[in-house]
């Protein structure tokens, strides 16, 4: 019994780790759906309004591990949609953030490679197909897009996204 009790606590604690809990199944199917009051402020942005989307840009996924192209360039307070067009025959995505942030959740994912998760800022892409992240940069500074399929981002799957 001794045990018992910090093993939970651990458990508590992974779950809590903010953006990290990709165990929330609830996501999968339901379609994304904007919704203005629950929109969080991050530091590379918040979810963007689709009706306020005023460019769109098409990022190719390929399985040399590679996005094309790998740098985008964005005018601050812009609200863009990203479409991440899976050319590859394997499953690919495309998380915005922080390097710092994106670096963290690549190695949570080598550690739990069956999370599922679905947020505003992740599109999961299936082979042939395409996926959106629509986004509004709010803040000026490098960010990056990544594909944290475990062995992805090591391998180099990283584009940059800058902000003016
Ligand atoms: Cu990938």
């Amino acid at each position: 019994m001794q045990h018992a009790l910090p093993a939970l606590a651990m458990a508590a604690a992974v779950v809590a780790s903010g953006a990290m809990a990709h165990g929330d199944e609830r996501h999968a199917a339901a379609p994304k759906k904007f919704d203005a009051s629950k929109v969080k402020e991050t530091v590379f942005g918040r979810e963007g309004d689709p009706k306020k989307v005023s460019r769109t840009i098409r990022i190719d996924m390929a399985d040399t591990m590679r996005f094309t192209p790998a740098a985008i360039t964005i005018k601050r307070g812009q609200t863009v949609k990203l479409i991440a067009m899976n050319k590859g025959r394997l499953l690919h995505e495309m998380v915005l953030g922080t390097p710092e942030e994106l670096k963290t959740h690549a190695e949570m994912m080598k550690r739990f490679p069956d999370m599922e998760h679905e947020e505003a800022h992740i599109t999961h892409v299936k082979p042939g197909k395409t996926g959106a992240i629509i986004w509004q940069f709010t803040k000026a500074g490098e960010f990056q897009f990544a594909c944290l399929v475990p062995g992805h981002f090591e391998a180099g799957m990283v584009g940059t996204v800058i902000v003016k």
